[in-house]
């Protein structure tokens, strides 16, 4: 299909897309034991790889997710994987994006250790003297996955003392994001860097990238074309400005009280870390720390109130990004928008109208491939093949399914849930589908693609986290510039 054939099908008919298939072809069984393969061949020590070839490291949200899958068959190796994470934890308390396996070759993955220098650059941050890592941070599902995964087997979680280990860890690297994150001072996590929020090529980040320049193009040599096709990756445009961000900020000594050229507060990370919040109260409550308990809830409410008052845009029907050096939200509607709808609390009007939206036009849960995409299948810079611009991811289906079911919407819920389980088991467990015919792109045998899989087949809708807190106002105005 031509571009302009594509975009009258989908402006005029948008549910007319490739019908969501019924059920997997294969028994429930044979499909938990070929995602279960994916993760034993993805196992590099004591992680897991998203993808042999082109992430060939320690991902940290990916880990998150793939802990939350091992959990139903490998408890141990889920605590591992999370444990491994960890302690690459660096002293001021951020976790970061990669974990560098030192029997790569350098050349395997840019950038490389080399480049983010983080033993070196990064030790007025706290990095460790020991691992090389990454500088930047990506969102932070882990308080989260730690609560899934001692939930599978508390009997081996108390034995190894598993929370009781994490917990200070995992609740310093919530007051990084609460303190030395919050550069825009009202209560918000900000991501200094595309990659952070995990939607690094998000049409939402195209204006605040244009007062980056990007690095000259021979200055270094992208490793992930070697594997990507191109027309799934981002261009060299946005590759050379993701290299400049990061190559400032290490130049800063990763220090978060420097001017960023690009600081978003985005709704999918503070939502992830909402939910976090919440999982960090039950730890604290498993663990007898009552105090702490109740300083997470309050923390939790605080976050939901703060996103609905910055983010949400009622005419939109969806959070969106807020863009702290312009100021003001950012008028693109990307899936992170919705995934508010998995934080418990939220004001009931605000979740109906985040069902609304995801079910409409502009992401078609009711139809089509049954997955939503990651962009607005209206918006002007759709495009069904370049990844975080369109592709359907299963990360982001897989939060939304838990929304859905948070909200009573049962129905839409388990038929999003058979979507996921024969997309996973038609195209062997992709990083991404083609949101139009549901075909396969980026890489196959995809770690979180296995890990959720597992997570589906194994769960009936538990609710992830404990009490039921009470909804937040929902006085929520659009926000104005100023407030940014
Ligand atoms: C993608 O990001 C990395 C950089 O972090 C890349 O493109 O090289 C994103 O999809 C990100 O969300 C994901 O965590 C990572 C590994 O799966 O790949």
């Amino acid at each position: 299909m031509d571009r302009v054939t594509e975009t009258a099908l989908l402006t005029t008919v948008p549910h007319q897309t490739a019908p969501a298939p019924e059920r997997p072809a294969v028994r429930p069984t044979v499909l938990a034991r070929r995602a279960a393969r994916v993760l034993a061949v993805n196992r590099t020590g004591g992680a897991t790889v998203p993808a042999r070839s082109l992430y060939p490291h320690q991902w940290s949200w990916d880990s998150g997710f793939i802990a939350i899958g091992l959990r139903h068959r490998f408890p141990l190796r889920a605590q591992q994987e999370l444990e491994t994470l960890l302690a690459a934890q660096w002293e001021d308390g951020r976790v970061p994006h990669i974990v560098f396996n030192p029997v790569v070759p350098r050349g395997a993955y840019f950038p490389s250790p080399d480049f983010w220098r983080s033993s070196d650059a990064g030790r007025p941050a706290g990095a460790p003297r020991e691992r090389e890592t990454s500088g930047i941070v990506q969102p932070p599902v882990h308080a989260l996955a730690a609560w899934l995964v001692h939930r599978a087997d508390p009997e081996l979680s108390r034995r190894r003392a598993f929370l009781a280990r994490a917990y200070p860890k995992l609740a310093a690297w919530h007051a990084y994001l609460a303190t030395r994150r919050d550069l825009g001072g009202h209560g918000l996590a900000a991501c200094v860097h595309p990659w952070e929020p995990g939607m690094d090529n998000s049409p939402c980040w195209d204006a605040p990238l244009t007062r980056v320049p990007p690095a000259p193009r021979g200055s270094f040599r992208r490793a992930d074309l070697d594997h990507g096709a191109p027309a799934d990756r981002p261009t060299d445009l946005d590759y050379g400005r993701y290299v400049r961000l990061a190559a400032d900020y290490r130049d800063s000594g990763y220090h978060d009280g420097s001017a960023f050229a690009f600081a978003v507060e985005d709704p999918g990370f503070n939502a992830l870390l909402t939910a976090s919040e919440h999982a960090l109260a039950d730890i604290a409550r498993e663990l007898g720390l009552g105090h702490r308990c109740t300083a997470h809830e309050e923390r939790a409410r605080r976050l939901t109130e703060a996103m609905v008052r910055r983010l949400w845009s009622p005419g939109s029907g969806q959070f969106l990004s807020r863009d702290l050096v312009a100021g003001g939200l950012v008028a693109e509607r990307s899936a992170a928008g919705l995934l508010p709808l998995a934080v418990p609390g939220l004001p009931g009007g605000v979740a109906a109208a985040l069902v609304r939206t995801a079910a409409g036009p502009h992401f078609a849960l009711d139809g089509g491939i049954g997955m939503v995409p990651s962009y607005d299948l209206r918006g002007g810079a759709f495009d069904r093949h370049r990844y975080w611009r369109g592709p359907a991811w299963f990360n982001v289906n897989w939060v939304l399914e838990h929304g859905l079911r948070r909200h009573g919407y049962a129905g839409r819920a388990d038929a999003l849930r058979a979507a996921m389980l024969t997309h996973a088991d038609a195209t062997g467990f992709a990083e991404y589908l083609d949101p139009v015919t549901g075909e396969a792109r980026g890489a196959i045998d995809f770690g979180w693609t296995a890990a959720l899989t597992l997570d589906l087949l194994a769960t009936r809708g538990e609710p992830w986290t404990g009490g039921q807190p009470p909804e937040v106002s929902s006085s929520a105005s659009e926000p104005t510039a100023a407030q940014a």
